[in-house]
């Protein structure tokens, strides 16, 4: 398998990071690459010119991030990062949820403020830190409730608050969240973690 990815995405560290922590690194080619620079490789198997995208060994193509996580879990052992059923499993989609949203949420505020001068809006970033903002508290209320030591929210909520130190230091995100740095610091300790840190 190929898996196309640009090392600052969070999106793709997502899915690099649940590749090692399920044992497929050995089946699994990293192909870097910069989606801005629309790379035909890219587009001719995600058509949305996206990073991340799966490229399965018969040529299928599998994305977005939340259907690669998946597609990987499904991949290593027993125990997944997503529980089959139950309402253990809708707790950890919702925190996958959470994570994916407010890395939408963060990725826009980002390319906002790459847009030319006069042509970004200051309503929307507004808006956007406002929601990333509230789902912080959220994180910091559920991210101990998860089953398990190791799920898919845990992932998604840790590349989440990764790409917030890599994007947006100045939201000073750990200020009165004790607890939800103190997590994130043993769960960034991990080498699947380690070896796919952006900086
Ligand atoms: N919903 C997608 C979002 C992926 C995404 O937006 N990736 C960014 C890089 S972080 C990208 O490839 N952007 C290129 C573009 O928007 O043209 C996912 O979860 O995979």
């Amino acid at each position: 398998m190929q898996l196309f990815y640009s090392p600052t995405s969070p999106y793709a560290r997502k899915c690099r990071v649940v590749a090692r922590e399920r044992g497929l690194m050995a089946a699994l080619e990293e192909v870097v690459c910069n989606p801005m620079e629309d790379p035909p490789e890219l587009q001719s198997k995600n058509p949305l010119g996206k990073v991340p995208a799966l490229v399965l060994d018969d040529g299928t193509a599998v994305f977005d991030s939340p259907v690669i996580a998946e597609y990987l879990d499904g991949l290593g052992g027993a125990e997944t990062l997503i529980p089959a059923a139950g309402p253990e499993r809708f707790k950890v989609l919702v925190a996958a949820a959470l994570g994916q949203g407010m890395t939408d949420a963060a990725f826009n505020v980002t390319m906002e403020g790459r847009r030319p001068d006069g042509e970004s809006s200051p309503a929307a970033v507004e808006r956007w830190r406002a929601a990333i903002l509230r789902g912080l508290d959220h994180m910091t209320a559920h991210i101990q409730g998860q089953p398990g030591d190791l799920t898919m929210g845990h992932i998604a909520c840790g590349c989440a608050l990764g790409y917030l130190d890599l994007r947006h230091g100045d939201l000073n995100w750990r200020g009165g969240r004790d607890g939800l740095a103190a997590w994130f610091a043993a769960f960034d300790a991990r080498p699947s973690m380690r070896e796919t840190d952006p900086n």
